[in-house]
C-alpha cells in the first residue's frame, strides 16, 4: 500500500511519500518537486503541470489555472463573477448553478466541472507518485484550506474519486503543517503538563490562514484557526501588474489590458520581480522583450515602492493573527514558536509584520513549500497499516458553526440548534435524541452567516425516514447521529427509532428539544495504534468510502442504561440539497477520466514513436561524420546521410501527422541499415577489452 501526501495548492502542488528513510517530497518528470496547477486542453490530448503551464500563453484560451476556489461556488457566486473578468479562459454557468470551465478540447467545446479539473491535476499527481514508488497509488491524504466549507470539501472529495484515488482524509494545510512539525519532536510536554502552543501561518498564493495549536507529547490540539481567504501572493503580482499597465499607457501608449498574452506576460514577469524583491532591497529592471505592438518594454522597481503600492494588502496581515489569539484564548507569552510556511510569506513586510503582532521573530524550520505535502504524508503514514509512524492523535476544528433546523409542532412552528460551535472539536459525532411520530426533515446549515464567505450558508436537508408512532399513540424516540467526518464533512449520518419498552416511558417527556451527548472523544478517533490494525487487520473495518468516515464508534454509548430493555431499528435517512455531484453523474466523469487517460496516453506513445524516428535520425547522423566513419564504404555513408536527410524532411512534411506504426516500421527501416555499422563498431570496441581482461584472467 502506498503511503502518499498531496498539498493542492492554488498555484503550486507538491507529493511527499513515506518510504523507509522517512518522509521525502518527490520530484516530476521535470526533476521539479514543485507541479503547477495547471491543465492545458488541446485539440489531441491534455498536458497538466509543467507541460500545461508551458501553455499558458501560448494556448490561453484553454489553459486552465486559479480553479481552485471555484470548488462549490455557485457560478452567480461575487467572487467568482469578480474573477471571471480576470481570467484568459472561459467560465460556464452549469445547470446546477455551480461554476463549469469552457474550453475547446478535442476540437470541441467543452464545459467541464472544476471537480473534473482537479480530477485531471490529481491524475497527473497520481501518475508522478507512481512513477517514483514504482507500484500504484491509490490511498492518499490531500490538504484544503482550513476554512474549506462543507460544499467545498465534497467538490474536492468528487474530484479524488474522478482521479482514482481513495482519499483517506482531507485535512487542513495548517493541521498538515502543524503535524510535520509535531511528530518529530521529541521534547514536547507530557500530557499532564502545560501544552506547547505554536501558530502556524501559511499564505500562499490565493489565501492567508492562521492556526494555534498545542502540542503535548503524542498529540496536537488545534485552539484555532483564522483566515484571510482572499490575501496571498497573487494580490501582490497584482498590484504590480496595475502599476505597470498604467505606467506602460502613458510611457508608450499600450492598452496592456486588452492584450490578453501581454497581460499574461507581465503578470509572469510581475510574479519574478515581486521574488527578486524579496531577496532585494535595491532598484531591480523590469524588461520585457517584443511585450506588445513589436514594442520592448523597460521599468524599475525596488521593495520599499512595492511595499507603499501594496499597504493596502500588508494592512490585512493583523486581522487573522487577531482574531486566532483571541479565539485561542492565550495571550502572546504563552505563544512558544510562530512557524511561517507557503511562499507569499517570503515577503519581508509580511514576515515583520507577523513578527511584530506576536513581539516574537518567525520561525522558518518547516520547509515552507513542502511542509503542507509531508503534513499530508505524515498523516497518510498514520492512517496506514502498512506503516508504522509514532502513535500522534489530532484534533481540529470546525471552523464555522453548525446548525440543525427542523418542523415543530410548537407556536412558531421550529426548533432550532447548534449542533457544533466554532472551534468545536473535530472530527466528532453526536446524538441528538427527537420525539416524533412522523418522518421529519433536519435542515443543516452555517449558523453565522456572517462569518461566512459565502452567500449560500446551506448545507443540506436530511429526512429522517419510516418514523411511527408507538402502538399507544406516543410519539416514538429517535436517535440521530450527526458528525464532523476525518474530512471535515458534515452529516446526518444515522438515525435509529427506539421502540418502547414496558415499564419505560412514564417518566419520559415528549420534547422536542435535542438531548445532545457527546459521543466518544475526538482525540480518541485517529488514535488507533498502527501495530493494533496491523495486527486486527481492523483496517478494512473502517476504510474510508464515500460518505463513511474512520472514525472510531465508541462501544459503550450504544450499550448506555443498562437497565432499561430497548429495541432499536435503524431508519433510513435521505440526504437532499447536499452539494455533491450525484453518483450516476461523478460515475460519468470517472469513465471520463479514464477514457481522457487513454487518449493522453496514445498521443504520448505516438510522439514519442516520432521522437524515436527524428532522434535516431539525428544520432546516426552525427555518428556517420564521427565514430561510424571507419565502419562503412563512403558511398555507403554518403546514401545513407541522403536517406536521413529525407527522413527528415519527411517528419515536417507528409510525415508530420501519421499514425505510430508508420513511425515504427520508418525507424526499423533505419535501423536495418544502422543497425551492421554499429555491429561492427561495436565489435570492434569490445575487441581490445576482452583482450584485457583476458590479460587480467591469465
Ligand atoms: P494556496 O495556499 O493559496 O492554495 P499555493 O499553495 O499554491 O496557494 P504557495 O506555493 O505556498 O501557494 O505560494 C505561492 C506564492 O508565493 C506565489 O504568489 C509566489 O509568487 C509566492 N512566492 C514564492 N516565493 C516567493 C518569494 N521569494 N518572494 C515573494 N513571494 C514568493
Ligand atoms: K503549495
Ligand atoms: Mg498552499
Amino acid at each position: 500500500m502506498s503511503v502518499v501526501g498531496i498539498d493542492v495548492g492554488f498555484q503550486n502542488c507538491y507529493i511527499a511519500v513515506a518510504r523507509s528513510g522517512g518522509i521525502e517530497t518527490i520530484a516530476n518528470e521535470y526533476s521539479d518537486r514543485c507541479t503547477p496547477a495547471c491543465v492545458s486542453l488541446a485539440s489531441k490530448n491534455r498536458m497538466i503541470g509543467n507541460a500545461a503551464k508551458s501553455q499558458v500563453i501560448t494556448n490561453f484560451k484553454n489553459t486552465v489555472h486559479g480553479f481552485k476556489k471555484f470548488h462549490g461556488r455557485a457560478f452567480d457566486d461575487p467572487f467568482v463573477q469578480a474573477e471571471k473578468p480576470k481570467l484568459p479562459y472561459g467560465l460556464h454557468k452549469l445547470a446546477n448553478g455551480n461554476t463549469g470551465i469552457k474550453v475547446r478540447y478535442l476540437d470541441e467545446d467543452k464545459v467541464f466541472t472544476v471537480e473534473q479539473i482537479t480530477g485531471m491535476l490529481l491524475t497527473k499527481l497520481k501518475e508522478t507518485s507512481e512513477s517514483a514508488l514504482k507500484k500504484p497509488v491509490v490511498d492518499c491524504v490531500i490538504s484544503v484550506p482550513s476554512f474549506f466549507t462543507d460544499a467545498e470539501r465534497r467538490s474536492v472529495f468528487d474530484a479524488t474519486q474522478i482521479a482514482g484515488l481513495n482519499c483517506l482524509r482531507l485535512i487542513n494545510d495548517t493541521t498538515a503543517v502543524a503535524l510535520a512539525y509535531g511528530i518529530y519532536k521529541q521534547d514536547l510536554p507530557t500530557p499532564e503538563e502545560r501544552p506547547r502552543n505554536v501558530v502556524f501561518v501559511d499564505m500562499g498564493h490565493s489565501s492567508f490562514q492562521v492556526s494555534i495549536t498545542a502540542f503535548n507529547k503524542g498529540k496536537l490540539k488545534v485552539l484555532a484557526t483564522a483566515f484571510d481567504l482572499y490575501l496571498g501572493g497573487r494580490n501582490f503580482d497584482e498590484a504590480l501588474v496595475d502599476y505597470f499597465c498604467e505606467e506602460f499607457k502613458g510611457k508608450y501608449k499600450l492598452n496592456v489590458r486588452d492584450n490578453p498574452r501581454a497581460l499574461l506576460r507581465l503578470h509572469q514577469e510581475c510574479e519574478k520581480l515581486k521574488k527578486l524583491m524579496s531577496a532585494n532591497s535595491s532598484d531591480l529592471p523590469l524588461n520585457i522583450e517584443c511585450f506588445m505592438n513589436d514594442i520592448d518594454v523597460s521599468s524599475r522597481m525596488n521593495r520599499g515602492q512595492f511595499e507603499d503600492m501594496c499597504s493596502q494588502y500588508l494592512m490585512r496581515v493583523e486581522m487573522p493573527l487577531k482574531s486566532a489569539l483571541e479565539q485561542s484564548k492565550l495571550s502572546r507569552d504563552d505563544i512558544y514558536a510562530v512557524e511561517i510556511v507557503g511562499g507569499a510569506t517570503r515577503i519581508p513586510a509580511i514576515k515583520e509584520r507577523i513578527a511584530k503582532f506576536f513581539c516574537k521573530d518567525v520561525s522558518t524550520t518547516l520547509n515552507a513549500d513542502e511542509a503542507v505535502a509531508r503534513g499530508c504524508a505524515l498523516q497518510c503514514a498514520i492512517l496506514s497499516p502498512a506503516f508504522k509512524v509514532r502513535e500522534f492523535s489530532i484534533t481540529d476544528v470546525v471552523p464555522f458553526p453548525i446548525t440543525l433546523r427542523w418542523k415543530t409542532p410548537t407556536e412558531d412552528g421550529l426548533g432550532e440548534c447548534e449542533v457544533f460551535s466554532k472551534n468545536h472539536a473535530a472530527p466528532f459525532s453526536k446524538v441528538i435524541t427527537f420525539h416524533k411520530k412522523e418522518p421529519f426533515d433536519l435542515e443543516a446549515f452555517y449558523s453565522s452567516p456572517q462569518d461566512l464567505p459565502y452567500p449560500d450558508h446551506r448545507i443540506g436537508c436530511f429526512s429522517v425516514q419510516n418514523v411511527a408512532p408507538q402502538p399507544d399513540g406516543d410519539s416514538s424516540k429517535v436517535k440521530v447521529k450527526v458528525r464532523v467526518n476525518v474530512h471535515g464533512i458534515f452529516s446526518v449520518s444515522s438515525a435509529s427509532l427506539i421502540e418502547k419498552q414496558k415499564g419505560e416511558g412514564e417518566d419520559m417527556q415528549i420534547d422536542s428539544e435535542p438531548l445532545v451527548q457527546n459521543e466518544g472523544r475526538a482525540e480518541d478517533q485517529l488514535k488507533i495504534s498502527n501495530a493494533l490494525l496491523e495486527k486486527n487487520g481492523w483496517f478494512s473495518g473502517f476504510r474510508i468510502q464515500e460518505g463513511a468516515s474512520g472514525e472510531k464508534q465508541d462501544p459503550a454509548a450504544g450499550a448506555s442504561k443498562p437497565k432499561v430493555k430497548v429495541k432499536s431499528v435503524d431508519l433510513p435517512i435521505l440526504a437532499n440539497n447536499i452539494r455533491q455531484l450525484d453518483s450516476d453523474v461523478l460515475n460519468n466523469f470517472v469513465d471520463y477520466e479514464r477514457q481522457m487517460i487513454v487518449q493522453d496516453k496514445l498521443v504520448k506513445e505516438l510522439n514519442d514513436a516520432k521522437n524515436a524516428v527524428e532522434e535516431y535520425v539525428y544520432d546516426l547522423r552525427d555518428k556517420l561524420c564521427g565514430i561510424y566513419e571507419k565502419y562503412i564504404t563512403e558511398e555507403d555513408g554518403n546514401r545513407l546521410t541522403l536517406m536521413l536527410e529525407d527522413t527528415e524532411n519527411w517528419l515536417y512534411e507528409d510525415g508530420e501527422d501519421q499514425p505510430k506504426q508508420v513511425y515504427e516500421e520508418k525507424l526499423d527501416a533505419l535501423k536495418r541499415l544502422g543497425q551492421p555499422i554499429q555491429d561492427r563498431h561495436r565489435e570492434h570496441e569490445d575487441r581490445p577489452r576482452a583482450f584485457e581482461e583476458l590479460g587480467k584472467k591469465l
